[in-house]
């Protein structure tokens, strides 16, 4: 069948009670824990910006460095922010900095320290681009149309 992805593998069965295979399912499976919370305390770094992203050049971790550098291309001064390094295959999603920013321990983070108290921006929930395109086009310009 050329051109077709063949399957060679036979479907998968849920269990009925799902149980932890730490060591299975390959590097990204053994990252993931099936609670959530801190594991170690770790204090985030703060640069000199009130927005604050926590993030990895992964897929999903590119995505709000995408949209912020778009926005400082398109004159949008008020999308200047500081970018820190979280390494999550050395498990620092679980620091307690960054679970204090996204419970869920997802990257990308991005923290805006320009409210009081700091708005969490994480993509789960809500989906970041939105509701950061509306909070910076309508806090640098006041002119959303753009
Ligand atoms: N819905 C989010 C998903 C973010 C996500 O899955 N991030 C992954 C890296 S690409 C992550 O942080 N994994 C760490 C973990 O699950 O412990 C998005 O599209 O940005």
């Amino acid at each position: 069948m050329e051109g077709y992805l063949v399957m060679t593998e036979s479907a998968y069965v849920p269990p009925k009670v799902w149980t932890w295979n730490r060591e299975g399912g390959g590097h990204f499976a053994k990252i993931n824990r099936p609670i959530a919370g801190a594991t170690h305390e770790k204090v985030l770094p703060v640069g000199k910006h009130p927005l604050q992203l926590y993030s990895l050049a992964t897929p999903n971790g590119v995505k709000v460095t995408v949209l912020l550098e778009e926005l400082l291309a398109k004159g949008h001064a008020g999308a200047e922010y500081d970018a820190w390094l979280i390494n999550i295959g050395e498990g620092e999603q679980f620091g307690s900095g960054f679970v204090e920013v996204n419970p869920n321990s997802k990257i990308p983070a991005l923290l805006d320290r320009s409210t009081d108290p700091p708005t969490r921006a994480t993509s789960w929930p809500p989906p970041m681009p939105t509701v950061r395109f509306g909070i910076i086009a309508t806090t640098t310009t006041g002119d959303s149309s753009r």
